[in-house]
């Protein structure tokens, strides 16, 4: 019997220390040894059968060898668990992934720095929303029916309703707060708009507008220039010069188109590159940058609004706010703006 206690004891450490460290196979094990139907507690039964003046010395024996396979079990469960545990947490005391500061999207600079200059000419800014109706995006700014803009293929219209669609331009927004207003007012309005143009270097479906609006009782011409020329110098330096071409737009009379000499060759329309002279690459020779559109408010549209015409004037501009950032930073492709990669967002 002692014999065979002591060869069970090591079959049973054997078994233990050669197992696969997984708690189910260490649970077949204690099972096997020390189960209700085990080997070990096969051991107790026997020992009744025994001469009781061998019982106690057998008895301790198998007791001992109950706690030896006991703590060789509970030993190999607690490293068991331990590995087990590891594969799945997170080592704290690894170094973590730096991700850099993050920073607002050129475009959003871009508006920033727009809208700031007007901010400190008093401006306040107003927005509102891209879903438009045809009357504020169009009727209440005098664009007529048959206007090609109004066409489906000029503009984004609801397929859910003939009545709604994505705005074309941020007017809409300045005929919705000349409703609710009274004058004098100065305000500058910033936001998407959306054309169902073809995709290229210089088009995007949607795209960004600053387009502002002053009205007051004696608003002149001669101060839509003095504004618009300190913008410019504010965001293209203080040797900009400026220039406007008689231009249409149906909410405006008159209209001008505004140009500025060019930021890359200073109005010469020319580069020195050593001793050859080339043609400027950003103005394409002709010395200017057209930057906006503008005009004194159609009568019309105060009328639209509910404003009197014989008692109120008033100037509007607006801007595309890619055309803006290509010239001041020297981009190539709009669509750089909307692919956001990394590479080309980090430089700004
Ligand atoms: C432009 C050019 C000229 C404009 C006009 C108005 C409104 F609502 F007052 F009639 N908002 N914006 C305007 C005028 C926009 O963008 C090239």
């Amino acid at each position: 019997m002692k014999e065979q206690i002591k060869q069970i004891g090591q079959e049973a450490l054997n078994e233990i220390a050669s197992s696969g460290a997984n708690k189910d196979s260490l649970e077949a094990l204690r099972v096997k040894y020390l189960g209700r139907k085990g080997i070990v507690t096969g051991l107790f039964k026997k020992l009744a059968e025994l001469p009781s003046a061998d019982r106690p010395e057998i008895g301790g024996l198998i007791n001992a060898l109950k706690n030896d396979v006991t703590r060789a079990l509970d030993e190999k469960l607690f490293l068991t668990a331990r590995d087990e545990d590891a594969k799945d947490h997170i080592d704290v005391t690894l170094p973590g992934v730096s991700r850099g500061p993050g920073r607002a999207h050129p475009i959003m600079q871009t508006i920033d720095q727009i809208c700031d200059v007007f901010i400190s000419l008093g401006f306040k800014i107003v927005e509102g929303p891209e879903i438009e109706t045809e009357h504020y995006n169009f009727e209440a700014l005098n664009i007529p029916l048959e206007h090609p803009s109004r066409d489906a293929f000029d503009t984004f219209y609801l397929r859910s309703s003939q009545k709604h669609l994505l705005r074309s331009h941020t007017s809409p927004v300045q005929a919705r707060f000349m409703e609710k207003n009274k004058p004098p007012f100065s305000i500058i309005v910033p936001g998407r708009v959306y054309r169902p143009d073809a995709t290229d270097a210089s088009h995007s479906f949607m795209f960004h507008q600053v387009e502002g609006l002053v009205v007051g009782a004696a608003i002149k011409f001669s101060d839509l220039k003095g504004v618009l020329e300190i913008f410019a110098k504010r965001l293209f330096g203080r040797s900009t010069r400026m220039r406007f071409r008689p231009s249409f737009f149906p909410f405006t009379e008159p209209s001008a188109e505004v140009d500025i000499s060019c930021i890359l060759c200073a109005g010469s329309g020319k580069h020195n590159i050593g001793s050859e002279i080339h043609r400027c690459s950003l103005c394409g020779g002709k010395g200017w940058l057209e930057i906006l559109g503008a005009g004194m408010v159609n009568p019309k549209v105060f009328k639209n609004v509910g404003y009197d015409p014989g008692k109120v004037t008033g100037f509007a501009f607006g801007m595309g706010v890619e055309r803006i950032a290509i010239l001041k930073y020297g981009i190539s492709d709009i669509r750089l703006f909307f692919e956001n990669d990394v590479r080309f967002l980090r430089q700004f």
